[in-house]
Formats: C-alpha cells, structure tokens, sequence
C-alpha cells in the first residue's frame, strides 16, 4: 500500500514536471523533410520557408540570419552548431516569439490617401447620449435632419433581439450607402447591451468606420476590436473592403446576410500549447491537478463565415498536444477574423480561462506559427502560446 501511494505521488510530480514540450509529429516529419543526417542547413531552411512558410522573397542570406539569431537566442540549449538547426532548435525556433502569425515588417501598407469615410477607425470609448430620438425612433427622418444640419458623425443605438447576442441593426440598406461618403460610429447602448454580447463586425460589416465599445467591459467585442486593428502595422485605420466603398454597375450594395460563393477556405492547424506552467500558479485551474485545456478556433465575420469550433479537452497536461485541424470556407475573407481560445474543463463548474487572440485573417501568415495569447483584458502573457498552421485552399 505505502509502495502504491509512493508511485501514485511520483507520477503526480513527473507530469508536474513536464512542461517542456516535445516537437509534435509533424514538426519531426518536416525537419526529415529539411534536412541531412540531423542538420538543417540554411539551404534546406530556405527550402523550407519557400515551400512550407510561403515565403516567396526570402533569400539564402535571410534564411542564414534567421537560424544565427534563433540559435543566439537558444544558446542555452546544449547546440554545438552555430550554423545550423537541429530537431530541438528547429522546434524552438517555430514555437517563438521570432515566428509570429501576422507580418510585423510591412508596417502601415493600406493606401493613407483615401478619403476618411474609406477607412474603419479604432473607436476606443464612448459617450452615452441620453434622450436620444434616434434610439426610440426607426426612420430616417431624424438622421436625414441631423445630416442638413451638417452633421458627418452619427450616433445609432443598436441593441439585441430576441436570439441571444445578434444585433438589431438600423437601416441596413441606408446604413451602407451612408458610409460610402459619411462618417458613422456606432456604440453599444451600455443599459442594455452587456459589452461581450455586443458584436463589432454587425457595424464594419455594414460600413460603419467608428465602433465603439464600452472600455470598462472586456471579453468578446474587447478581443475583436483588439483583433480588427492589429492589421495595417496597428496604426489604427484599416481600409474598408472595396466592396463597402462602391455600388454596383445596377446600384446594388454589399449585403452581408446574401450567400456568396466560398472564396477561401483557411484550413487551420492547432498543434500544441504551453506556457501556462510559467504564467500561472501551479493550482490556479486545478487545486490537485494539472489543467485540462481545450482550445476553441473560429471566424467572426459575415454570418455565413462566422463559426466556432473545439478541439477535445486533453486531461492533466501543462502543455497539451491536440494535433487537430479545422477548416472554415470563407465567403468574405476581407472581412474575417480568426478567434482562437483556450479554456480548461471543469466539471462542476463554469470552465477557468485560459487565453485568446483574434487575428485578421487578411494578413495571417501562412505556415507553421507561434501564436501567443492573452489575457481576458488582452494582456499579452508572457510564456502562454499555440503551435498552429494556417493553409488557404
Ligand atoms: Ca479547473
Ligand atoms: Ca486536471
């Protein structure tokens, strides 16, 4: 008996203990792939990030500058080659911060010449109104009035329906118009709406450049705002999708809720996760066990691409490895962002969390990834991040 409880408590702290990941399958098949008796030179690494990373300008110096800078990082692993990778520094290599899933070179890239209306406008704050007309009233009248009095910014209320987080919006069709040439800015009514049931996208999607979100909230409309803006070097304008700033040749306008042909679909990897042991106390999701995370992946977008989907919950791991893959047609990619969190099961109670990111699928990086993940409030943890692989086919 006391031998039995010894073992049971041996286990316990060996699988503490494991927090350093082993390089899942597909890493050890690629660097096979890339290499020569167990070297990846930077011939093969160029190779590799041609042909795996899709990354079409990078040179043999680059690729040589990269595995010097990422072994100087490692240069406390036991790494005899300056020169080359091997399985563990490859591995390492991919799983930081040095191979982000969003370029952080091309810095603001969208064309800054358009007029102001073209643009969609980090909203940080609002300001309630109160006695509103427009709130209590469904017609145009109020906003054609505010619009002769030389009005260019306009405050609507929108607030949920009956199913639960959607949104009603006002005037879809003059909505759209109205963007093309005006500024509109949108917030969420803070009485009614709890600010994570509020989406975000209900407004770009309809042309509004201005979406404001409560700064006292955080949780979904938080994550994606945070997500909407990390594109074009985070200036804090993105440019809205052509389709938002023209009519059509029979002056037909974009609408959201129409079914469109599937123009990509991001097929996307989730391999393992770690980093929770460091960032975390070592009882904060379980008092007696090590975590049990899952990880959600999904897209916010037009509804026909919006989707969420989960990978299994893996049992007692500090750092787990799902090895799932998921794919999401997408109908309107301009518009998509890609929502990654991770919770971990509890049985009896609500689920502890874990994480999240949200990433503008527009600028997602295809390849093998690190992407780090942050707190409810969108804190950047300091260790806590996925291996994961986005392909658009
Ligand atoms: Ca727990
Ligand atoms: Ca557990």
């Amino acid at each position: 008996m006391s031998k039995q409880s010894y073992k049971v408590c041996f286990c316990f702290r060996r699988r503490f203990g494991l927090t350093v990941s082993e390089a899942p399958q597909t890493i050890k098949k690629l660097f096979e792939q890339y290499s020569e008796n167990g070297i990846m030179n930077a011939d093969h690494f160029l190779s590799f990030l041609v042909e795996e990373q899709k990354e079409d300008k990078v040179t043999k110096e680059d690729a040589q500058t990269v595995i010097e800078n990422a072994l100087r990082e490692l240069r406390h692993l036991p790494i005899f080659h300056r020169k080359v990778f091997n399985l563990e520094a490859f591995f390492k290599y991919l799983f930081s911060d040095s191979n982000p899933p969003l370029s952080t070179s091309p810095g603001v890239h969208h064309d800054m010449t358009a007029p102001l209306s073209h643009y969609y406008i980090y909203t940080g704050h609002n300001s309630y109104l109160t006695g509103n007309q427009l709130s209590s009233d469904c017609s145009d009248v109020p906003i054609i009035h505010a619009l002769q009095r030389g009005v260019r910014v306009i405050e609507l209320d929108i607030w949920p329906n009956s199913t639960k987080d959607n949104v009603e919006v006002l005037h879809g069709r003059y909505y759209y118009r109205f963007t093309q040439r005006n500024i509109l800015r949108v917030y969420p009514k803070g009485t009614r709406v709890d600010s994570s049931n509020y989406n975000p996208m209900i407004g770009w999607m309809h042309g509004a450049q201005m979406v404001a979100f409560n700064m006292q909230g955080y949780g979904r409309s938080l994550w994606l705002m945070h997500g909407m803006f990390k594109a074009n070097g985070g200036c804090g304008y993105v440019k809205k999708p052509e389709f938002l700033l023209k009519t059509g040749p029979h002056n037909e306008v974009f609408d959201p809720k129409a079914k469109l042909p599937v123009k990509t679909t991001l097929k996307v990897s989730i391999y393992m996760g770690e980093g929770w042991y460091y960032d975390f106390k070592h009882t904060h999701f379980d008092a007696y066990s090590p975590p049990d995370f899952y990880a959600r992946v999904g897209i916010a977008g037009v509804p026909a691409d919006t989707d969420m989907k989960k990978t299994r919950t893996l049992e007692d791991n500090w750092a787990p490895s799902w090895n799932e893959e998921f794919q999401f047609p997408l109908t309107v990619p301009e518009l998509a962002l890609l929502r990654i969190e991770v919770h971990e099961y509890d049985m009896s109670e609500k689920d502890d969390f874990g994480g999240q990111t949200c990433l503008p699928v527009s600028e997602l990086k295809k390849g093998i990834r690190a992407v780090s993940l942050s707190s409810r409030k969108g804190d950047q943890y300091n260790s806590v991040k996925l291996l994961m692989r986005f392909d658009f086919v």
